[in-house]
């Protein structure tokens, strides 16, 4: 199993790494990519069956950006497992490049175009469905947010997933409880979230979306019940890592300036305890 300090480590690295993105491409939806770091981090260093050098490899593990916003993080990961040169990322949100503020599969390793909410896992359903059909293995991760759950199409999604009995696919809602204007309870009430999964016929279960041990337990282990989809709320902090952008709606979408810059990559790299090379 991948060791918890590692994944910490690079998860800060990335945390940087995005910032850095975001301030110098002058876009980017800040508190949401930080929010799901810790889970994307996870996903790739520790859960996830895929290889950079076989793009197309049939029983690779699939992974769904739904909340295609957040889509920084997702970038820096790609990168650094070596999916493409790292260097491209310095035209993120420039003129012609491919790396532009939602996935798309231009980029090598996305599997799919979001972004707009509500798609991710009814592709998903798509992808675990033939992977049963084909008899394969792989299986099927996406991450949604917890303001997308407004989308009506999220739920025709869900009810397929159970219906066609997908323990192949793993849904994980980013529950940072804000979304582009506020707090979810103000602008579309969820509660009881977990409540409506399980009617839907989900297996849930809650996680610290901030806690590598449980990520890690929890990802690496669905489906906990066979023949069921797994859901897995994962509580988060929206802007978590920088004091300032944590919990603060509007760093939804917000560009650090050059003062604030440095003060959240002071905050992140003393995280690091000197350890700035791996
Ligand atoms: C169909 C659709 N409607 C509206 C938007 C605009 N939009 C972008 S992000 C966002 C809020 C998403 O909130 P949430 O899912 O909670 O994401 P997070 O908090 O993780 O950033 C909205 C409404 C969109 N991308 N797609
Ligand atoms: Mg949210």
């Amino acid at each position: 199993m991948v060791d918890i300090n590692f994944l910490e480590k690079k998860a800060t690295k990335i945390r940087m790494d995005l910032l850095t993105m975001i301030y110098e491409g002058k876009t980017g939806h800040t508190g949401g990519a930080l929010s799901c770091t810790d889970i994307l981090t996870t996903l790739y260093y520790g859960v996830m069956n895929v290889d950079p050098a076989n793009l197309n490899w049939e029983n690779r593990d699939r992974f769904i950006l739904s909340k295609g916003h957040s889509v920084e993080g997702y970038y820096c990961i790609l990168g650094d497992k070596g999916f493409f040169p790292k260097e491209e990322l310095k035209t993120f949100s420039q003129f012609g490049s491919k790396f532009i503020g939602h996935p798309n599969n231009k980029v090598p390793g996305v599997e799919m175009n979001t972004g707009a909410l509500g798609h991710g896992l009814s592709i998903s359903v798509g992808m675990a469905l033939a992977a049963k059909m084909d008899g394969r293995s792989y299986r099927v991760f996406t991450l949604m947010g917890d303001g997308e759950q407004a989308e009506g199409s999220v739920w025709e999604a869900a009810m397929s997933a159970a219906h066609y009995k997908l323990d192949n696919l793993t849904a994980i809602v980013d529950r940072n409880k804000l979304q582009i204007s506020g707090s979810t309870e103000e602008v579309m009430s969820l509660d009881s979230l977990e409540d409506k999964w399980r009617s839907f016929g989900w297996e849930v279960i809650q996680v610290d979306g901030h806690d590598y041990k449980q990520l890690l337990e929890v990802l690496g282990n669905t489906p906990k019940t066979k023949g069921k989809p797994t859901l897995v709320m994962a509580y988060t902090t929206k802007g978590k890592g920088v004091s300032f952008m944590e919990n603060v709606a509007k760093w939804h979408h917000g560009v650090p300036s050059r003062e604030q810059m440095d003060m959240a990559l002071s905050e992140l790299s003393a995280r690091l305890g000197g350890d700035c090379d791996e």
